[in-house]
């Protein structure tokens, strides 16, 4: 291991001995679920090196922006604009982790019967294996499902670095007006971590940013409706979740390129797997990384992953947001319409989520659909 590394680590105050359990297991699977598949598409080295530098080379990008001044502003929910993180000129990285290091150290704080998600969060901080979080100025909370809001408290007292966001359970007038106010709230707090007051063009520009962004996650959803499928599933999920925290204008760009290498594939008639192999939908909680485990199972038992109704996945992407706000103020108010629009379960009612799982599967051409709840999830598993 690279020792500028070793020493970046230990100055973020990582325990190497349980960060180097992590690293060497995550290697393991990922030579194992993903670099054993077969007709890969080209596109996908760039994942592949972004993953093998996830706690390398990208950390060091973000000391060096914050070096320069740079903020880093730590999300665990895609009811967080990260819009309005980019227009104070800071870093958005998603925190959510899947993998059950800490879980030993985790259930000594929060009850036994915590979904695995908040138990990873809350593990990786106990066990000091996220560079990320410990690279993080600010961890924005919200109050989503009760499990995480409760897990918010305890990350404040092991950070001193959390700011929740409340996010409304319903879709009234009332609902909305709150959440706006939340959202100008969020604006203040940004404004003063950073320093960087947001203006309309720096608005405007963090809109655009992650409008492209977006589009090219759809993109890349789009082109899974084909048969034979130019892509895995797993190779779909891996760009959805470094979607959370590359370098948002780089990671657009090497989407579109892997993009345009699909549609030659769907021209050409050529997939990863044979035309007609039966088609899968998953729709549920999310995906966080290094969590692959339901793809692979799925993929590795004949069938192909066309789909996420997830925030790892189509919650993400869904919608973009108008560029057309002619002030800070009005730009705001299309984000809040824009991410109230994004159907968690942890709203009520939610019919509409329903509705978003029958369009996708058909979009899609899915033939099945696979609810995927973590145990101990009480608003997934309704
Ligand atoms: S918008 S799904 S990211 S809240 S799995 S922690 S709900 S008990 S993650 Fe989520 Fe935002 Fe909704 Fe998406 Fe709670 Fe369930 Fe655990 Fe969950």
């Amino acid at each position: 291991m690279d020792q500028d590394y070793i020493s970046m680590w230990q100055n973020l105050g990582i325990d190497l001995e349980n960060h180097d359990c992590l690293l060497k297991a995550l290697a393991e699977f990922y030579q194992q679920i993903y670099l054993s598949q077969e007709k890969r598409p080209e596109g996908m080295k760039y994942f592949d090196f972004v993953i093998s530098e996830a706690h390398g080379l990208r950390i060091k990008e973000l000391l060096e922006a914050k070096k320069q001044g740079k903020k880093v502003i730590g999300t665990f929910c895609v009811y967080v604009p990260e819009e309005m993180i980019l227009a104070v000129k800071g870093i958005c990285v998603g925190l959510c982790a899947g993998a059950q290091i800490g879980f030993d150290e985790a259930e000594k704080v929060l009850p036994k019967t915590t979904c695995d998600l908040i138990k990873a969060f809350i593990g990786f901080k106990l066990a000091q294996v996220c560079p990320y979080t410990e690279s993080c100025d600010l961890l924005v909370g919200e109050t989503t499902c009760d499990g995480k809001k409760k897990a918010y408290e305890i990350l404040d007292k092991l950070t001193r670095k959390v700011y929740v966001m409340e996010v409304p359970h319903r879709k009234t007038e009332v609902s909305k007006e709150l959440f706006l106010k939340e959202l100008f709230n969020f604006k203040e707090k940004l404004e003063e971590i950073s320093g960087q007051k947001m203006s309309l063009e720096t608005l405007r520009e963090g809109v655009k940013i992650v409008n492209e962004k977006r589009k090219a996650l759809m993109r890349l959803e789009s082109l899974r409706a084909h048969d034979p499928v130019p892509i895995s599933g797993l190779d779909a999920l891996l760009v959805d979740q470094i979607a959370f925290y590359d370098a948002p204008i780089r990671f657009t760009q090497k989407v579109n390129e892997l993009c345009d290498e699909l549609e030659e594939r769907v021209k050409k008639g050529v997939g990863v797997k044979p035309k007609g192999t039966p088609r899968v939908l998953i729709t549920g909680c999310p995906f966080a990384l290094p969590n692959w485990k339901l793809h692979h199972l799925i993929e590795a038992s004949g069938a192909v992953v066309v789909g996420e109704e997830s925030c790892v996945g189509r919650r993400y992407y869904h919608t973009l947001v108008p560029e057309n706000f002619n002030s800070v103020e009005e730009g705001i108010k299309a984000l809040a319409e824009r991410y109230l629009n994004t159907h968690c379960a942890c709203f009520t009612p939610n019919a509409e989520r329903i509705e978003d799982i029958k369009n996708i599967a058909k979009a899609l051409n899915a033939q099945g659909i696979i609810y995927y709840s973590i145990q101990f999830c009480t608003p997934y598993l309704f």
